[in-house]
């Protein structure tokens, strides 16, 4: 059986709500297969965030894991491309933690690509209207940290990816913060899963930044 293991965060940073928590529930109830998906909320933890991915991907061994989390003031769904081996935190973590440059994995080498066909991710998602971009930087939170982590623990045949995410329409923090509706947050996250599924070799278009 495949299996596909898909997260998201609780709220953080006193937002009443995480499109990326909710996305993935929703995801989940209509789910039709084949392949088995596993669905989890994260904590906003340092500590607990990474470990909680680990036993996650311990006990399910999934074929494809994609982690996903809020981008507050983005406008588009992001895929990740490439992970950093640092935690560098701005703001207090959920424990009220703050750590400031260390590693994710000590040890571990400074970067590590997404194994999605983030191309591929990206264009579907664009195809139905939803606007979508790849992303070279999945920030040096909590974020990028299960991100990394997950490259890490990920057995060389999992495919790995972290899908950033807006505020929701439905949640929006001010009246201009740039959202999606939820619906389509959800709709991103489906196709980011089945292109994941669906797509060995990814796009060769050009999705590069020159700064
Ligand atoms: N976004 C934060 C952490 C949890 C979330 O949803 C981040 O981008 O690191």
């Amino acid at each position: 059986m495949t299996t596909v293991l898909l997260t998201g965060f609780e709220p953080f940073d006193g937002d009443p709500a995480n499109p990326s928590g909710e996305a993935v529930h929703l995801v989940a109830d209509r789910w039709t297969g084949p392949e088995e998906l596993v669905t989890a909320t994260l904590p906003v933890t340092f500590a607990g965030a990474a470990a909680r991915l680990r036993e996650l991907m311990d006990e399910h061994r999934p074929d494809v894991v994609i982690a996903s989390g809020l981008a507050g003031g983005r406008a588009a769904i992001g895929v990740e491309r490439v992970a950093i081996n640092l935690i560098d935190a701005r703001i207090p973590d959920n424990a009220g933690d703050r750590p400031i440059d260390e590693p994710s994995v000590e040890g571990a080498p400074a970067a590590r690509f997404a194994t999605l066909p983030v191309k591929a991710v990206v264009s579907r998602i664009a195809e139905e209207g939803i606007p979508a971009e790849v992303s070279y930087s999945a920030g040096t939170f909590v974020c990028n940290h299960v991100f990394f982590t997950a490259l890490e623990v990920a057995a060389s045949a999992t495919r790995v990816g972290f899908v950033h995410v807006p505020w929701s329409a439905e949640h929006a923090p001010t009246a201009d913060a740039p959202t999606l509706p939820l619906a389509d947050i959800v709709r991103a996250l489906e196709i980011a899963v089945r292109t994941s599924l669906d797509v060995t070799d990814d796009d060769k278009a050009s999705a590069g930044a020159i700064h």
